[in-house]
């Protein structure tokens, strides 16, 4: 059965054994299982274990991780139980780094083998002795670890006792890590800027989000559905399905030139569903679905008209979009107009307010509160990561600058507007972390004053979740070490 089981103990822990021992246990029992240490991934990249400075040491390690992960994922493919020894699962977030490099989703078990500093110096005895291993200080900076996530296991008794015992655990499920995983389905006008790039690779990468299909709209949405099937194939995503949705044509001169620099045709590999049928369709395949939408929201309000039942169904909608309190930046105040989601469509936004979804609002006052959008120190962090779909978030976003720029100066708005916000992320990071963000119980009553949508609270208005104040530079830091790690 597909299932990964990550056993961790420090040298001479005996973990090599008892993960033989498993793998016997499981072959017998008619389950497909593999063992992968990764160990002998790093020994890939450098047998000797001995680094000439820390940042090989890391690109190694990070390496090895790649690497390995790819290996996980091809078993995990075929059914099979795939046991991983380590030593590198000390914190919940550990695991997560390593799980969320993984395309497949599977319950993951966490076994740390706590074993007696006298059993590891015997056993390191028997190997003969080992000039790397400080064996004394590893003692020390284990027994320091407290709070350990998944199950700490004494080995103290004989392999093949233990190993009986670890797969009494493992059949009870102990030591099941719980990370909590929230299936989404992003619907966005990823293509013009970064926002919606980075917000698709967060989602895609992060082990705490099963990303069930992506839709895009507005403009020519067929070339934002090539975006977005190219981001995902980046990261080596392929299995998500994406589908175009209603567009009104245009021709992304500049976008095309930095995306698909060879010469843009569109993608052969989108989803030939529009994108409302997609919708409805993980809808009514899933569970407890989360709908999230950072773009004009005409997919979801067609989706809506061809499902009334879609509010009801789906657990949440998180909408990027309108307004409450226009705010001020450098002194001026956000013109009616500038949010771009609902006022592009105000018709389609309003059908989705009203709808009686379970609905929170991440408003475009949260995006104008910044004072400090993405810093130019961790813009350039980003652009140092090599993967080359976060290469294409950067390059998307210095471009975008300029575009957002020009725009400006044609509209006769304060150039004191252009800035590298952080939008459509929020979002996502408010899935995965939602105590970065406060949100706000509150009853809008939907206006349209000069054609502009405002929102004005009112006890007779309908009900919504708006999240009005963010831990800006702790969201930034999570969304960028996301990155990082992946
Ligand atoms: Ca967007």
């Amino acid at each position: 059965m597909k299932k990964l089981i990550l056993i961790d103990g420090g040298p001479a822990s005996g973990k090599n054994t008892l993960g033989d021992l498993l793998i016997k246990m499981f072959n017998n029992a008619g389950d497909k299982s593999v063992l992968l240490d990764l160990d002998t991934f790093v020994e890939h990249f450098n047998p000797a274990w001995v680094w000439e400075n820390e940042e090989q040491k890391n690109k190694d390690q990070f390496n090895a991780r790649l690497n390995i992960t790819k290996e996980i994922d091809k078993y995990l493919e075929q059914n099979s139980t795939v046991i991983v020894i380590g030593e590198r699962f000390l914190q919940k977030d550990d695991v997560v780094k390593f799980v969320g490099k993984l395309k497949t989703i599977c319950p993951i078990y966490l076994y740390h083998l706590s074993t007696p500093f006298s059993v590891r110096e015997k056993r390191l005895h028997q190997r003969g002795p080992h000039s790397l291993i400080d064996l004394a200080k590893d003692q020390k900076d284990r027994e320091k670890i407290k709070n350990w996530p998944g199950f700490v296991y004494e080995n103290i008794n004989s392999p093949e006792v233990d190993a009986k015992n670890l797969m009494q655990l493992i059949r009870e499920e102990k030591g099941h890590i719980d990370i909590k995983v929230t299936k989404i389905i992003l619907d966005t006008d990823i293509g013009s800027e970064m926002t919606d790039a980075a917000a698709l690779t967060l989602a895609a990468i992060s082990p705490e989000i099963e990303l069930l299909g992506v839709t895009t709209v507005t403009h020519d949405s067929t070339f934002r559905a090539s975006v977005a099937r190219r981001v995902l194939n980046l990261l080596g995503k392929k299995n998500i399905p994406v589908a175009a949705g209603f567009g009104t044509g245009g021709n992304h001169e500049w976008e095309k030139a930095v995306i698909f620099p060879e010469g843009y045709l569109p993608s052969k590999e989108l989803d030939s569903r529009p994108a409302w049928k997609l919708i409805l369709d993980l809808v009514n395949q899933n569970e407890n679905v989360t709908l999230v939408g950072i773009g004009t929201t005409i997919n979801l309000a067609k989706a809506l008209e061809q499902d009334s039942k879609l509010p009801k169904k789906v657990e949440r909608l998180i909408l990027m979009g309108g307004m409450i309190n226009p705010p001020v930046v450098d002194g001026k105040t956000i013109p009616k107009g500038f949010e771009y989601n609902f006022c592009n469509d105000s018709a389609s936004a309003e059908k989705i307010i009203k709808a009686g979804f379970n609905l929170t609002i991440v408003p475009g006052d949260l995006t104008f509160q910044q004072n400090d959008p993405w810093t130019s120190s961790e813009l350039s962090k980003l652009a140092s990561i090599q993967n080359p779909a976060i290469q294409l978030l950067a390059k998307l976003k210095d471009k975008s600058l300029e575009a957002m720029a020009e725009g400006m100066k044609k509209a006769n708005l304060p150039l004191g507007f252009v800035k590298p916000w952080v939008n459509d992320e929020f979002v996502i990071t408010y899935i995965i972390e939602p105590e970065l963000f406060k949100t706000r119980d509150v009853f809008i009553k939907w206006e349209l004053p000069d054609k502009y949508p405002r929102f004005i609270i009112s006890d007779d208005g309908y009900p919504l979740k708006v999240v009005n104040q963010a831990n800006f530079s702790e969201a930034r830091s999570f969304i960028l070490e996301r990155f990082l790690n992946f």
